[in-house]
């Protein structure tokens, strides 16, 4: 009996204070100051809703419901009028000053707040906004807020396969159960809708750039429709990744070139079919000729014959082609980075106008820190989107600790100089630079099956974090963190502090411990995971790690000026100059650009070597420090997330070591430099410590 009370009590204190964090940010626990309480349930006693019936409208209503009882332990009454003398919350549909679709208004208005859109989509938006301020604690009384997307297509990309493994994903398996569609609906998609909603994303494609053709045939189309299905009342539109080479796959065509008739036939009558089932299809997502993947150059054709095939094909329904601009051709003694620009700008103005090239944040492949693509700022007549990368491929997977959104930043507010001083990405990418007709920023997804979707519970900031840069690209990093943790972390200011902080410096961290000074790619061949920047040998020259740092006895880096591949041309000379000159290269950049000695004193008033060391021993004791930092909220926030992000920091420290322990021995067999005091050169020895892949990786 008293085994079984003392069960009870463990299982129901458990149900009380364990947060597994599958309600990410839409946490509506109780509201803790009872004065506030009691005038916001005072005021969510009451809705009026003055709007025709509509599916989104059910959905907002919902989300009230589920907010107020949470938050207030109240059940709003709905009414399609109130009295003025009443408090109460008003949702209305009415031509507000701007005339955006998805913007929308909140105002108090005598003692109603009243949210008001031109449509039922800014209404959600609104709401999701309001219910954010009442969880945020903020006053409710006197509000004048008015607020309307910058960029149009606020997007995910799943790199899901249909086998519900994911590529590159470190979450668990694939949140979509194909083998269940179309008939049973997942709970989780549901919620998967309500969270991107909440945050503003309004598209999602479903599946791996390495695109299955299979996703498009009859038999998947169905399943894509129920889940377009249930997305539409968020705004959620559906997307697909395809295989250029649908028609010979599936279509049982001897061919798919794109100047092919009969191809170019096979694409509408898909197109048709897709409409047919799903009307508001968003569009097609395209890799093309990029890591094998089959694309219109196997016919001796262009990235714009292929694209503006599609694009052919879609635009009766009104319907966009995503071309990704991540190609690049293994030439050994090329660089890498100069591929996209040189393949892409020629084509300026040549695509469809509903054809968007997306372009990924950098020149190589998502690493640490990247400067800008030369593409932005670069294509006037087509437009160019951002594709960041939220899911840890080279940030540590799920067990290191880093807030991307300082990166995402550092890219964004980079001027290109594009038609002069003052064109930021984000402008161009807003459309403001070249006034682009489509928009869009896109996160690769860093979702999956694990009940707390991404893994690392702190990674959840990222996800949030790509939805407020999607809504506006000028949002800072730091507010985007303290909005983030006053919403998952129903706890007291000084801890919310310690949270923000230590993900304002996890990103810099990680760069410290893993790629100093402008190091990129030399992380773990194939799989991407710890230090491997001894790889010689792969498939591909530009998948090794000497490919990129070309450390020798004379020194370290990538000599990207003039001496070397010139690609530093790409950029406008403004941007150039910036990183041109070696004595002035910011540090962070330095190692993307030149290749310098290992005993050149830099502004630091170390050698290249020694900040380069000094740089992962100061990596390594941060996270020490993050470690101590964290200790501080035990108590303060739920246990068993105080618990998990403490033994994914002990698993982080550990990694750090290696990568600073394989980098520093590794590196010291070209520099034959000492590991200088106060640093003490690693206990291991290189071998054993090049061994640790085996040990820590799994294969
Ligand atoms: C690379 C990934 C690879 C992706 C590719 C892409 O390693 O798995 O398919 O990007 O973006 O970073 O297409």
């Amino acid at each position: 009996m008293r085994i079984l009370l003392l069960l009870t009590l463990s299982i129901f204190s458990f149900a009380t204070f364990a947060d597994d964090g599958y309600r990410l940010w839409l946490k509506y626990d109780k509201v803790k100051n009872e004065t506030k309480r009691k005038a916001y349930a005072a005021r969510l006693a009451n809705i009026e809703v003055k709007l025709e019936q509509d599916p989104t409208l059910v959905v907002i209503l919902e989300e009230l419901k589920m907010a107020s009882q949470g938050m207030l332990g109240i059940t709003p009454k709905v009414s399609k009028t109130l009295a003025a003398t009443l408090y109460g919350v008003t949702l209305e549909i009415s031509t507000i000053a701007d005339k955006k679709p998805e913007a929308y208004e909140i105002k108090t208005i005598n003692k109603h707040s009243v949210i008001q859109a031109n449509t039922t989509q800014g209404l959600l938006y609104g709401t999701f906004a309001f219910i954010q301020l009442l969880q945020q604690e903020e006053s409710i009384t006197s509000l004048d807020i008015k607020s309307s997307p910058k960029i149009q297509l606020r997007m995910l990309n799943h790199w899901d396969n249909n086998n519900g493994t994911i590529e590159r994903g470190y979450a668990g398996m694939s949140m979509w159960k194909w083998y269940e569609l179309p008939e049973r609906i997942d709970p989780r998609y549901i919620a998967y809708a309500r969270s991107n909603a909440s945050i503003g994303i309004n598209g999602t494609v479903l599946n791996n750039v390495n695109a299955s053709a299979r996703f498009i045939t009859s038999e998947y189309l169905g399943k894509v429709k129920a889940l377009a299905d249930v997305y539409r009342p968020y705004h959620i539109k559906v997307y697909m990744s395809v295989n250029f080479a649908s028609p010979k796959i599936i279509g049982g065509l001897k061919t798919a070139d794109p100047l092919d008739p009969e191809v170019r036939a096979w694409w509408k009558q898909k197109a048709d079919e897709i409409y047919e089932l799903i009307p508001d299809f968003g569009g097609f997502l395209v890799k093309a000729n990029s890591e094998g993947e089959p694309g219109p150059m196997d016919y001796g054709r262009t990235h714009v014959d292929g694209a503006n095939m599609l694009a052919e094909a879609m635009a009766p329904h009104h319907g966009l082609v995503i071309w990704r601009a991540f190609v690049y051709n293994a030439d050994p003694n090329g660089d890498r980075f100069a591929a996209a620009y040189n393949e892409f700008k020629p084509f300026d103005g040549k695509f469809m106008s509903n054809v968007i090239i997306q372009v990924k944040n950098g020149p190589i492949d998502f690493q640490v820190r990247e400067p800008i693509s030369p593409l932005f700022g670069a294509m006037q007549k087509t437009p160019v989107s951002m594709e960041f990368q939220l899911t840890q491929e080279y940030l540590g997977w799920a067990t290191h600790w880093v807030y991307e959104a300082p990166m995402f930043e550092e890219n964004l507010q980079t001027d290109t100089y594009a038609t002069g001083k003052g064109n930021t990405v984000a402008d161009v990418i807003m459309g403001k630079t070249f006034n682009y007709p489509i928009t869009s920023m896109v996160g690769v997804a860093n979702t999956g099956s694990d009940r707390n979707w991404t893994g690392h519970p702190m990674a959840q900031a990222n996800w949030f974090a790509l939805g407020k840069l999607a809504w506006n690209p000028n949002n800072t990093s730091k507010q985007i963190a303290e909005e983030w943790v006053k919403l998952t972390f129903n706890t007291d200011a000084e801890s919310q502090k310690t949270i923000v902080n230590l993900m304002l410096n996890s990103r810099e961290i990680y760069v410290n411990y893993t790629n100093p000074l402008g190091l990129h790619h030399v992380m773990g061949e194939s799989h991407h995971f710890g230090p491997e920047p001894w790889v010689s040998k792969a498939p591909r020259p530009d998948w090794t790690a000497l490919y990129y740092h070309k450390a020798d006895a004379s020194g370290i880096g990538f000599d990207r000026t003039n001496t070397g591949s010139k690609t530093l041309q790409q950029y406008q000379p403004e941007l150039r100059k910036l990183y041109e000159n070696v004595d002035t290269c910011p540090l962070e950049y330095l190692l993307w650009f030149h290749h310098v000695a290992w005993d050149k004193k830099l502004s630091s008033g170390r050698t290249v070597w020694d900040e380069m060391v000094s740089r992962y021993y100061e990596g390594v004791k941060s996270v020490e420090k993050m470690q101590a930092e964290w200790a501080k909220v035990k108590g303060k926030v739920d246990e068993e997330t105080f618990e998990n992000v403490e033994a994914r920091l002990k698993t982080q420290l550990k990694e750090a070591l290696w990568w600073r322990d394989a980098s520093v021995l590794y590196f010291q067999k070209f520099s034959q430099m000492p590991v200088a005091a106060p640093y003490q050169k690693p206990t291991r020895t290189f071998e054993e410590v090049k061994k640790l892949v085996d040990v820590y990786h799994v294969h």
